[in-house]
């Protein structure tokens, strides 16, 4: 009996419809049962009747309850009451808090204007409202500083856009169609994990499923082949692959010549790219490229899955961009299963106008703080503050130091870990350690970023709060219902900005409407057609409602300047860009990278989703601890034995990890799956102290995967404790 049916029929048990909030391109629906009497939430299960959860949660979420009810979860408001950082504080009630921090973020303003508020969040929860549904109302209406939110998927979404004009793809339901499956720089079975049923579905009818990925991942090892290849090199493949396919005359030339423009300047472009060369920069043979480019070519449908890791680097949005060329020169597009998905998040046209009211800036436009740099924007210094402001494209310019506008003196946190997550900690720690920054952290739990607030309110789960969640995976919009009453004196982030709006008179409507109310009424402004099927009422009965679309692109019809795929791209010219497809070298491919220093790839640990379930004690056993994986072929000569203690550093800071010795992974790679907190990793310093704060080459992105690092043993003391000599922090 499934656990679904052994609740169904118990009269004492209520069972609710809700949906994952975590940021995952899967947005399951989910079911819970409630005991009615006590109200407490007795088992959480996949909706059987979604067409992706199919009745399955991931191993992650599946443990929701044990997050929900962990006994450290945050339940009373708390000000801090020893040095920034020691975790040190005490319980205040909502009145002391809201209170208090109101008058300081008056004075704050008073003084330096409104511009040195910061807000900092990011997809810990994907709600539509306790996002930043009525976050924005309150910042607009603060005129604070606005922030890029760049961290995940900006420089990819970026490079896809100027090809196809929207981050839009095949249906995930779809890839069951296709014969060619490339799982090009994603770890499926990890991070996206219900697209699987319909690769192996393909597979029963004869499909290949190739991976592409430094790393012999789960995913690589479930595939047919793996394709390992050098980190930030995918660009240079994809042109060896139209190499052979252009002059091979493999292409769709009539798919070609309705429905794309700059085949000619490409075809040229590509002449420079034979598989030779492609071969030295990308590590994979000249004759596995020109095979896999014949069968790309020549199997239909074919699909592409790329997903986010493989642009976290320099030059990551070229690779999507360049990669995203591929569907249409060979036709994919025409049949279901064929073409590519990065996002489907193109494909819900909100109109956020009502739930976030950029109206309430009144005409303002306070500078944007790009988010990776945190660690700049909380620097007293202005030149450095100057670095922090989001300039996306190479026409845009970083103000000049005087114009980098007022100090950050109040930080306010909400869905995010920047102390764990963000690219270059030792900055970003140092910034949150000012003792005259104002820090507030909204949070389920006393994170490392908490560990610096000044006041951290606690803030209800999924399973406390109404919400609305966009996928960027598949296209079901779902709604969340509230199972539980919220923990303790937790609010919805929505409750606790509506009262901080009232603290600091800000008296307006919106500030005062109920969650429900404002998300009927986001819902009901929409008035796209794709949103034709979406009505209140339907969400309320179902849960999750699918967007009124059709295959996309079969007849062109692409949503760029031209309405072609655009091989060649003037509003790339225009913003600063090679207007066709190219490689953009990553910052770490140096010659002297092979021999000396290590590529470092910290992508998702499979049990963890960002740091959001690191507190889970199973999930954690699961991990084990921050581990290194690296070739025996670089750990010999480092003298780097199994289980061993390593450092790795480079010259933005360094982190402990334990060894773990593979040949699933290229030779000159490592891998630190993440992302653990800070205070679960030895020293207190988990794995983006060595990454760099420096932004890819489109949209202001990250380049966590864009990293080259040193590596060596750490020696045992006497205590039987690690630790490092000294000379291992000195470059060599
Ligand atoms: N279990 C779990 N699921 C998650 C997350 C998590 O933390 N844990 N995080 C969620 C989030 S926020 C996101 S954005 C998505 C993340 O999704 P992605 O960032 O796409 O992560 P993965 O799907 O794990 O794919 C990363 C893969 O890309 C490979 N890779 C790295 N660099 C390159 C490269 O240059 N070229 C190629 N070809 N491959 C490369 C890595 O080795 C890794 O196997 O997943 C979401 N789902
Ligand atoms: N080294 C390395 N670093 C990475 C990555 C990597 O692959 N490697 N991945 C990067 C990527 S892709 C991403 S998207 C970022 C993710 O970075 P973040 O978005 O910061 O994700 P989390 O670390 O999961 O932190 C989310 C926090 O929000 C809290 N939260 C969840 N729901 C709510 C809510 O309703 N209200 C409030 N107030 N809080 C809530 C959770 O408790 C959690 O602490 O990390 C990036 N950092
Ligand atoms: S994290 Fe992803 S796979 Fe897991 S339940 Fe949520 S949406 Fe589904
Ligand atoms: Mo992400």
């Amino acid at each position: 009996m499934s656990r679904r049916e052994a609740y169904t029929n118990r009269e004492d048990v209520l069972i609710v419809t809700g949906v994952c909030p975590h940021d995952c391109p899967d947005t399951c629906a989910w079911q819970v049962a409630v005991d009615r009497r006590t109200g407490r939430a007795l088992d959480i299960w996949g909706h059987p009747d979604h067409p992706l959860t199919q009745g399955r949660l991931c191993g992650k979420v599946d443990r929701y309850l044990e997050r929900v009810y962990h006994p450290d979860r945050l339940t009373t408001p708390l000000k801090r009451c020893g040095p920034k950082g020691s975790g040190w504080f005490e319980p205040v009630s909502w009145e002391e808090a809201i209170a208090d921090i109101a008058a300081r973020l008056s004075d704050i303003i008073g003084t330096y204007g409104p511009e040195a508020v910061l807000p900092y969040s990011y997809a810990g929860t994907m709600g539509l409202l306790q996002g930043e549904g009525m976050a924005q109302r309150f910042f607009n209406r603060m005129g604070a500083s606005r922030l890029a939110r760049t961290i995940c998927s900006e420089a990819g979404f970026t490079g896809y856009l100027y090809t196809l004009g929207a981050a839009v793809g095949l249906e995930p339901e779809s890839f069951a169609r296709a014969r060619l499956i490339l799982l090009w720089g994603t770890n499926t079975l990890t991070s996206n994990m219900h697209l699987w049923p319909f690769v192996q579905a393909a597979r029963r009818q004869g499909a290949k499923v190739i991976a592409i990925d430094p790393i012999r991942t789960r995913t690589a090892r479930a595939a047919d082949e793996w394709i390992p290849i050098r980190p930030g090199t995918d660009g240079a493949l994809a042109l060896a692959m139209m190499h052979v396919i252009i002059n091979e005359e493999l292409y769709d030339a009539d798919y070609v010549a309705r429905h794309t423009l700059g085949f000619e300047p490409l075809r040229e472009r590509v002449q420079a790219w034979p598989p030779e060369r492609a071969a030295t920069i990308t590590g994979v043979p000249a004759e596995r490229i020109r095979r896999l480019a014949r069968e790309y070519a020549t199997v239909r449908p074919a699909a592409i899955r790329i997903n986010y890791g493989m642009q976290r680097h320099a030059g990551g949005g070229m690779a999507v961009r360049t990669i995203a060329c591929l569907p249409a020169l060979v036709g994919a597009w025409r049949e279901e299963g064929g073409g590519i998905l990065l996002s489907t998040s193109g494909a819900f046209p909100f109109d956020f106008r009502p739930l976030h009211r950029p109206d309430l800036l009144g005409g303002r436009s306070p500078r944007t703080i790009n988010m990776i740099r945190l660690g700049d924007a909380l620097s007293l210094d202005p030149a450095r503050r100057a670095l922090a402001h989001h300039a996306p494209r190479p026409v845009d310019r970083k103000p000049a130091p005087e114009e980098a506008g007022p100090p950050v003196m109040a930080l306010i946190v909400y869905n995010s870990n920047p102390a764990a997550v963000a690219p270059n900690q030792r900055a970003v720690l140092e910034g949150l350690s000012r003792e005259d920054l104002f820090t507030v952290v909204l949070e389920h739990f006393q994170t490392d970023t908490a560990d610096y607030a000044d006041y951290v309110l606690p803030a209800t789960t999924q399973l406390e709060h109404w919400d609305l969640v966009k996928p960027y995976g598949h296209y079901y919009l779902g709604l969340n219902r509230p199972a539980i009453d919220p923990l303790g004196q937790a609010l919805p982030n929505s409750e606790i900005f509506r009262r901080l709006a009232a603290a600091l008179g800000y008296d307006e409507a919106c500030f005062r409407q109920d969650d429900v109310t404002i998300l009927r009424e986001f819902v009901e402004a929409q008035t796209h057609p794709a949103f034709e099927s979406v009505t209140w009422e339907a969400l309320l009965e179902r849960g999750f409602v699918r967007l009124n679309l059709s295959l996309p692109f079969a007849e062109g019809n692409f949503p760029t300047p031209s309405g072609k795929c655009e091989f060649y791209s003037e509003r790339m010219a225009q913003d600063g860009y090679d207007p066709l497809p190219t490689w953009t070298p990553p910052a770490a491919f140096q010659a002297e990278w092979e021999a000396e220093t290590l590529w470092c790839v910290s992508s998702p640990a499979h049990s963890f989703l960002n740091t959001s379930f690191t507190i889970v004690e199973r999930l954690r056993r699961r991990e084990g601890e921050p581990r290194l994986y690296i070739h025996p072929q670089d750990a010999e000569p480092r003298g780097i034995a199994e289980g061993q203690m390593v450092q790795v550093w480079n010259e933005y800071g360094s982190a402990e990890l334990r060894a773990v010795l593979t040949e699933d992974i290229l030779p000159g790679v490592v891998w630190a799956p993440s992302t653990w907190w800070n205070k679960l990793s030895p020293g207190g310093r988990n794995i983006n102290q060595v990454v760099a704060p420096d932004e890819s080459d489109m949209g202001g992105g990250a380049r966590f995967y864009d990293v080259r690092v040193w590596v060596a043993p750490i020696a045992a003391d006497s205590h039987g404790e690690a630790t490092a000599s000294s000379s291992l922090y000195t470059k060599t």
